[in-house]
């Protein structure tokens, strides 16, 4: 089945976090890509994936990167597709920086920055269903049946001491 949604990630390094985006996107039933495309080491792949990624049949976008986190942004300059930043936790600033190297874009090229680390991913990918649930309902259907699945998990569970 032909990608929706590209997923990036400026290192293997990344993958401990990103990982949680494709376990979420596969949750929902949404096909996907996954590949290391890095700003600084590979920037005319960057390229080339932001431009031809439209015509490949990709719809949204996750970008995730650590430290001098300019992927996002520089994918989001070479494409109008959506993109999703999410900021990993690096080791130095525990992502501080990844998420305010994402997170101000100047006006005119938008990036959607989700917050640091594991929930940002998955939340990216949540935040794609959502996107690509316009044009595609069975998309819609799965992020609405995920939703219902986690509040009844909490109702049927309200005593903090159970497990
Ligand atoms: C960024 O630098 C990557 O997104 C990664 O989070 C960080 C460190 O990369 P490695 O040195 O682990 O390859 O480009």
């Amino acid at each position: 089945m032909t990608a929706l949604v590209g997923v990036i990630m400026g290192s293997k390094s990344d993958w401990s976090t990103m990982s949680h985006t494709a376990d979420m996107l596969e949750q929902l039933g949404i096909p996907f890509e996954v590949k290391v495309v890095s700003a600084h080491r590979t920037p005319d792949l960057l390229f080339d994936y932001a431009e031809q990624a439209d015509g490949r049949g990709i719809e949204v976008i996750i970008a995730g990167a650590g430290g001098a986190a300019h992927l996002p942004g520089m994918c989001a300059a070479k494409t109008h597709l959506p993109v999703l930043g999410v900021p990993v936790q690096s080791s130095m600033l525990s992502g501080v920086d990844s998420l305010l190297s994402i997170v101000q874009m100047p006006g005119g090229v938008p990036v959607g920055t989700l917050s640091i680390g594991k929930a940002g991913a998955i939340n990216a990918a949540l935040l794609s269903a959502s996107i690509l649930g316009a044009k595609h309902p069975q998309y819609h259907q799965a992020l609405k049946d995920f939703r219902t699945q986690q509040t009844d998990t909490v109702l049927d569970n309200p005593d903090p001491r159970q497990a």
